[in-house]
């Protein structure tokens, strides 16, 4: 019997024996016993709550497989902008438009261009520079000049020196020698025959109105010029005569 054993043993007798023999004795309380030992460990116990993540651990060994590609970056700036193209093909023709008369904006241009026209020729008419016939119109600006000086001229505006093809042509041109009292050069020369004269663009003249006995230059007078009564004259190119032309 061990020591812890026998002290177990009195401790469970003693209070009998004291209870048994309150009656008889009465002794003092026993001084207490030595701590028994530790227990057995108890059972585990709950799971606790998740802890915080740890650091990050250390960088692995070099020479280890490449990672995964990594996300796109941000997008740069705008690059300057690249050198001009080459100019392409033409493009095919558009579809047809409206029919003049139905295109009101072609009609107002024109009423403009009509109405600008008229008001043109209306001063032009009033000033006595212009006068029409037919589809021509002879004008002068009142200068005097030789052959080739009115020619440049009338070039210069669009136009050729005045040549009359017929009596009333020959009539209008007349009108600006009568006004300026001043012969005037017309748009004929003499050909390599004296005494025949040529329009400027060489065909044969058709229509005249010599005075009477011209030409009598002989090959010596190659213009034409007109009298104040519209009779013509051969006569020396280098005279100055009034400068009319036509359009
Ligand atoms: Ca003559």
């Amino acid at each position: 019997m061990t020591l812890f054993s026998l002290v177990l043993t009195l401790t469970l007798l003693v209070p009998s024996l004291v209870m048994g023999g309150m009656d008889l004795c009465s002794g003092s309380p026993g001084i207490p016993g030595t701590p028994g030992a530790p227990g057995l460990p108890g059972r585990d116990g709950r799971d606790g709550i998740k802890g915080d993540p740890g650091p990050p651990g250390p960088m692995g060994p070099s020479g280890g497989l490449p990672g995964l590609p990594g996300k796109d970056g941000l997008s740069g700036a705008p690059g300057s902008a690249g050198e001009r193209g080459e100019k392409g093909e033409k493009g095919e023709t558009g579809p047809p438009g409206l029919p003049a008369y139905l295109d009101e904006e072609l009609q107002s241009v024109l009423q403009d261009f009509r109405h600008h026209i008229l008001q043109s020729m209306g001063v032009l008419n009033l000033q006595g520079t212009m006068l029409h016939v037919g589809k021509k119109v002879f004008s002068t600006n009142g200068q005097s000049m030789n052959f080739q000086g009115i020619n440049e001229i009338c070039a210069k505006a669009g136009g050729t020196i005045a040549t009359p093809r017929n009596e009333e042509e020959n009539s209008a041109i007349m009108n600006f020698v009568k006004k300026y009292n001043t012969y005037a050069y017309l748009g004929l020369t003499e050909g390599k025959t004296p005494g025949e004269f040529y329009y400027l663009n060489g065909s044969l003249v058709e229509y005249t109105n010599w005075y009477p006995g011209e030409p009598a230059g002989k090959g010596l007078e190659p213009c034409v010029e007109m009298y104040t009564d519209g009779t013509w004259n051969d006569r020396s190119c280098l005279q100055y005569r009034l400068a009319i032309c036509e359009f």
